[in-house]
């Protein structure tokens, strides 16, 4: 595979699949699926960005198919656009109604095809755009807050419903006014981002995600994840960061250095996220507290 878009076409017929694929094939990669159940087996496996779905097929026909699809979170919001025979206003409007992108009437004109796919990826081009803009920092390219609010909602419900531990920790650099003070706004942002890396390259597994809360201010989700395993987390980073040696103030030949507060808490129906957050930002200032360069919990 090598085009930067997949394509899934869903059509009982080989020779439809073997036109369509002939059309698209120099813009996109093909995926092809036979029946609407494979189709819906393909969707889950490949994750394409864009299914072409016809509407009549034997067992499960396109608009069944397009509701199997709807009801499943990790394929409902892929954007489909139905290809069929049945030219009839009525079917139109269903198909539409049931939240396809577009509807394309058979017989094929390779020309329509290409033209309607080609808008539809630039459309969803555009939203990737757009879904990174709102979500990720520009300065140290980690998530920012907006995307931590929302993944911190999202994990806590499954934390929940798996009965699984949620570790959550609160990081900030010390003394880093004084740094900014002495070399300058544009040497702090240079900090900012290799503590970033710091936190990027040890918050990996699965379902991780570390952010910028704000100013020199960090967290990290951490799903699934026990308290002793995050504080050997953070302690990893809390290392590195010491590590890097970054001289923070030239007669005291100080460095650079990070302090934490971990929460964890396996979430119950009684229990908010915010006051797992709260818990953590209250160990970060017990770290302050102790000296900094430390993580407490
Ligand atoms: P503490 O050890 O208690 O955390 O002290 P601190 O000096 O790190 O904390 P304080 O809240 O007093 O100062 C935070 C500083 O972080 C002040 C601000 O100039 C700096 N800062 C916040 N955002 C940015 C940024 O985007 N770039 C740079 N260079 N500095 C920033
Ligand atoms: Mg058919
Ligand atoms: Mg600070
Ligand atoms: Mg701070």
């Amino acid at each position: 595979m090598s085009n930067s878009f997949s394509v899934l076409v869903i059509d009982d017929e080989m020779i439809n699949l073997q036109i369509i694929s002939d059309i698209l094939c120099d813009e996109v990669d093909i995926i092809m699926a036979k029946s609407g159940e494979q189709g819906v087996r393909k969707a889950l496996e490949f994750s394409p960005d864009l299914i072409l779905l016809d509407v009549i097929m034997p067992d499960m026909d396109g608009f069944d198919t397009m509701k199997k699809l709807s009801q499943d979170a990790r394929t409902c919001d892929i954007p489909v656009i139905f290809i069929t025979a049945l030219n009839d206003i009525d079917n139109e409007e269903k198909g539409l109604l049931l939240g396809a992108s577009d509807y394309i009437q058979k017989p094929i004109h390779a020309s329509i095809i290409k033209a309607r796919v080609a808008l539809h990826l630039k459309l969803i081009n555009q939203h990737r755009i757009l879904e990174r803009l709102s979500t990720i920092d520009p300065l140290t390219s980690l998530a920012n807050r907006r995307k931590y609010e929302e993944t911190i909602r999202s994990e806590w419900t499954l934390m929940e419903e798996l009965n699984q531990t949620l570790s959550l920790a609160v990081i900030d650099i010390d003394n880093f006014k004084q740094y900014n003070d002495l070399y300058g706004h544009a040497a702090g942002d240079i900090v900012l981002q290799r503590v970033a890396t710091v936190l990027a390259n040890n918050f990996i597994k699965n379902r991780d995600l570390v952010a910028r809360y704000g100013g020199e201010e960090f967290v990290a989700i951490m799903p699934n994840t026990l308290k002793e395993e995050a504080l050997y987390r953070i302690n990893k980073c809390i290392s590195e960061v010491q590590d890097m040696a970054i001289a923070c103030n030239k007669k005291d030949k100080n460095i650079v250095t990070i302090s934490a507060g971990v929460a964890s808490i396996a979430p119950t129906r009684d229990d908010r996220f915010e006051d797992l957050f709260a818990a953590a930002d209250k160990a970060l200032y017990m770290a302050k507290t102790s000296g900094k360069n430390q993580v407490k919990c």
